[in-house]
């Protein structure tokens, strides 16, 4: 009698915990490209590509391996469109004795897995997912024992449990955190790192092919399509990483620069998130860096950080939240993201940028994310909702237990300070000061009113303005505030109508791009 493994779009890992074990002669690994998946949002087409020729790759890697490996392409005649239709296909040929399956990674996935079941008559066994550090209940007994679930104090466990840049149990440099000094503005700079590009092999231009055919109403290009679909491709890029980008990764972390997408970034979180590689030996693989004297203590620590801490609290989060997360607005923002969204159209030249290279490559860089695209949103107001699902759609890394509690959560403050104690807001200062953008746009970012001032700053103010019963107590924003209030009534008025001018001729500029 047969095993039948499923294995996911994003569970992609040559030794998934739910191989462990199985006899290679009565197992059968089904790998399924379906519909369902491929369009419950609008996904980006590079993200589709990406996705499916990676499925493609690993089902051959998982063959070599000498597994039994079924695979459904998107377009085979009889190709039942979602996981559980493929998977009665497959209990119907081979009457198995038994489901194995990794859990989902998103709460619509896992009620699919859970109903199988009953559905099948046969037993399922939904395993844990262990290529993340710490389990759910690692999460929850973390949770229970606080009142405020502060990233910093999750990462601190993760550190000490993990031995990351510890010794004789004390953090490496005798601090946990060097945030710090990871604030620096970036230069122009011809020595600047560049990710290596992966030219797309016969398996990856046949998926070219197909999802342009069927997915032309997409948002995003396909031009140019080099991301790695092999775990040896990605491994090149953790490598190449490792050796020109990790040693300044903490200085510029933060910095944006035009034209230049990738700056000291690692890029390999499409990689990471779908199980080409793995998170735990990235991380060993930088501490070793900095060990060999190769990498300074920030931008290891920094790099540790945003994968031990800031990834896996993001899915603690997640999980623990509920799949009512999603329907959480806490500053009750109703309005659509512009058209332009969808298009880069737009003549603020941070937003060109950001989104002019997210519609492009489907990966955009953190700090463009929060500040620009993120911040934007927040400032006008925009329906959180709306505001996760443009983020899902649009980026390569993209699956929701990661996604939405960045977006809703620490960009939207939807969840009323969940995993932040302020919202991340700012006027056009602060991305004057991270980035060279404000330089060549046609917007003026010292000036608050007026048709040339930048729309950053009478937002800013605005949005603090109209959200003073809610955030006005917030001692974060203390200051703000009271530099608010210092101003005069006149100012203040003209601020407001400056912002509100602005706001209703977005709502003007047409319907959103979805
Ligand atoms: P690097 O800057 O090189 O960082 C190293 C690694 O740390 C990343 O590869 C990633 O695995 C991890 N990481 C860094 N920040 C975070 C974070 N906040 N949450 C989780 N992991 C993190 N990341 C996703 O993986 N998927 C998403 O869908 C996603 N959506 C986001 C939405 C918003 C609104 C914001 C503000 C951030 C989002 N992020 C998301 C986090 C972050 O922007 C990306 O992980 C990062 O830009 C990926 O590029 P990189 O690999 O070059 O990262
Ligand atoms: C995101 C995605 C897409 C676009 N397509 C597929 C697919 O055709 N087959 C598949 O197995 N997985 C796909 N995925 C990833 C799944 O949606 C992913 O497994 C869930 O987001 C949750 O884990
Ligand atoms: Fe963005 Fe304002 Fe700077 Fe223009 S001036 S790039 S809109 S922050």
């Amino acid at each position: 009698k047969t095993t039948l493994v499923p294995i996911l779009g994003d569970q992609l890992t040559i030794d998934l915990a739910v191989l462990r074990g199985q006899d290679p002669a009565t197992t059968i690994v089904l790998m399924m490209e379906v519909d369902d998946e491929t369009t419950y949002v609008r996904h980006h087409k590079r993200k589709i590509a990406y996705i499916l020729s990676a499925m493609r790759h690993h089902a051959e890697a998982l063959r070599e391996s000498g597994w039994t490996v079924e695979y459904t392409t998107l377009d085979d005649p009889d190709n039942a469109g979602s996981f559980t239709g493929e998977i009665a296909r497959a209990v119907a040929r081979h009457d198995p004795e038994r489901i194995v399956v990794t859990e989902g990674g998103e709460w619509r996935v896992m009620a699919m897995l859970e109903s199988w079941e009953t559905l099948f008559g046969i037993p399922v066994t939904i395993r844990s997912d262990d290529r993340f550090l710490a389990s759910h209940a690692d999460f929850e007994t973390w949770a229970a024992e606080r009142k405020s679930l502060t990233m910093e104090w999750f990462y601190r466990q993760m550190r000490t449990r993990t031995g990351l840049l510890m010794t004789d149990g004390k953090p490496e440099g005798d601090r946990w955190n060097f945030d710090k000094e990871n604030r620096k503005p970036a230069k122009n700079d011809l020595l600047m790192p560049r990710p290596l590009v992966f030219k797309p092999n016969a398996i990856t231009a046949q998926v070219l092919a197909l999802v342009a055919d069927r997915f032309a109403e997409h948002p995003g290009s396909l031009d140019g399509f080099d991301y790695a679909v092999t775990a040896e491709d990605a491994e090149r890029q953790a490598a190449n990483f490792f050796k020109h980008a990790l040693p300044q990764f903490g200085d510029y972390e933060d910095a944006m620069l035009t034209g230049e997408r990738h700056l000291w970034h690692s890029i390999l979180s499409p990689y990471i998130n779908s199980g080409l590689l793995d998170p735990l030996d990235l991380c060993r693989r930088a501490e070793a860096e900095y060990r060999a004297g190769r990498a300074p203590l920030n931008a290891v620590e920094g790099y540790i950080r945003q994968i031990i801490g800031w990834r896996e609290y993001m899915r603690g989060i997640y999980w623990r939240e509920g799949p009512d997360y999603v329907e959480r607005n806490f500053l009750d923002h109703h309005r659509e993201l512009p058209g332009w969204y969808w298009t880069g159209e737009t003549d603020m030249h941070c937003l060109r940028e950001a989104i002019g290279q997210t519609l492009e490559t489907a990966h955009a860089h953190h700090i463009q994310r929060l500040m620009v695209t993120g911040n934007f949103a927040l400032l006008i107001g925009a329906d959180p909702a709306k505001v996760h699902q443009w983020y899902l759609e649009v980026y390569v890394d993209a699956y929701e237990w990661v996604e939405l509690p960045n977006t809703l959560g620490m960009s939207q403050f939807g969840d009323g300070g969940l995993l932040g104690s302020k919202p991340y807001i700012s006027s056009g200062a602060y991305i004057d000061r991270m980035s060279d953008y404000c330089g060549t746009c046609r917007y003026k970012v010292k000036q608050r009113i007026g048709p040339d001032a930048c729309p950053f700053n009478a937002l800013y103010w605005d949005f603090l303005a109209r959200h003073e019963d809610k955030l006005g107590r917030n001692t974060r924003l203390a200051m703000p505030y009271r530099n608010w209030h210092k101003q005069t009534e006149a100012d203040r008025d003209a601020t407001r109508a400056q912002a509100a001018q602005f706001l209703a001729s977005l709502d003007a500029s047409g319907p959103a791009g979805y």
